[in-house]
């Protein structure tokens, strides 16, 4: 080519350029979105329902991929936060206990029978606390968005039915990666050791460990009852919120316009998973529950004397968590939840 040539089609590429929106130049072809659990779950049905809505909203200029099984950090889940802050990740929707190690105000969600229904959780995420939070995840390094929901934690093993401390005695847990966790089954007298979501599967099939605690959805969703967790314990004694979040420099490399349908959508999307989650283990609608009882499962729900004892047995760790996390913090809860409309 001579070098008249060449220069005009470098004019003109720096043309075309200068003439194409800002975005165009700082918007990746891709967004990956992590999740712990599949698609399938209400957890990853929340998250494909964002990516499409924004995919649709702002006509393919941000495209999200959705990874499950938190396959960008290798399944660790605790290590997730810290990669959404780095950019490893570019957005997720997280649960509050995957974040902890990290956001040590989350374990708000953790501490022991804090929640007693599902009024007194939209009281807190859905009230002040849910703002306060927010601040500190912005802090931290990253945007949040919109709550979600995993939900109320239920109890299965593989061994007999638990309705008292006593039946936990010795008894090997999986229990997710924040240290209040190792507190509160040990505190009620069984073995519990910290494990990956990844790993928790492979080890309640094998028998390595006796039994686990999740959402009813996530229970049904990995069949458990098909590696011999054939004994739940109905005790809500805590439940997992979700949060969608954006990596902080994704979010500023976006126009305004972008920003703003990227969270109307994170809303929407939120409380369209709250509702999925909810669905079928309310006492309005048991239906999950039925299907469970469908596959031989005892189903243990507690008297108001059995809770009382699971409450009394878990008070020391409340406490101990109660200053970690923040006695302010954890006293707004109390006073937002004992003033929630039921
Ligand atoms: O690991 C779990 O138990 C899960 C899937 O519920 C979370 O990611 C918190």
């Amino acid at each position: 080519m001579k070098l008249r040539n060449l220069l005009g089609a470098a004019l003109c590429a720096a043309a075309t350029l200068a003439m194409a929106p800002a975005h165009a130049q700082n918007y990746k072809s891709e967004y990956k979105l992590s999740i712990v659990v599949g698609t399938s779950f209400p957890w990853g049905q929340g998250a494909q329902i964002w990516a499409d809505l924004v995919r649709e909203r702002t006509e393919g200029r941000i495209n999200i991929k959705v990874y499950p099984g938190t396959s960008l950090v290798q399944g660790d889940q605790t290590r997730e936060f810290t990669a959404i802050r780095q950019g490893v990740i570019d957005m997720a929707v997280g649960s509050t206990i995957n974040w902890s190690p990290q956001v040590k105000q989350l374990n708000l969600f953790s501490l022991p029978f804090l929640m007693p229904d599902y009024a007194a959780i939209d009281a807190l995420v859905q009230g002040e606390v849910g703002q306060e939070l927010f601040k500190v995840i912005e802090k931290a390094g990253v945007v949040p968005l919109a709550w979600g929901e995993n939900g109320y934690r239920q109890l299965s093993n593989s061994k007999h039915a638990v309705s008292k401390p006593e039946d936990l005695k010795g008894m090997k847990l999986r229990v997710v990666g924040s240290p209040l966790y190792i507190d509160t089954f040990t505190a009620l007298g069984a073995n519990p050791t910290q494990m990956s979501w990844a790993d928790a599967q492979p080890a309640l099939a094998s028998g390595a460990v006796d039994g686990q605690e999740n959402p009813l959805s996530i229970y049904t969703g990995a069949k458990l009852y098909d590696v011999a967790q054939k004994y739940l314990t109905l005790w809500n004694y805590v439940s997992d919120p979700l949060v969608f979040v954006v990596n902080r420099e994704v979010w500023q490399s976006w126009s305004e316009q972008d920003r703003k349908i990227v969270r109307e959508a994170a809303l929407e999307a939120g409380k369209k998973e709250i509702a999925i989650a909810r669905k079928g283990v309310t006492p309005e609608d048991p239906s999950l529950l039925k299907e469970i009882e469908g596959h031989g499962v005892t189903v243990t729900s507690l008297s108001e004397a059995q809770h009382a004892e699971f409450v009394k047995a878990t008070k020391p760790v409340y406490d101990k968590w109660k200053s970690r996390i923040g006695e302010d913090l954890v006293e707004l809860a109390e006073k937002s939840i004992a003033a929630r409309k039921k």
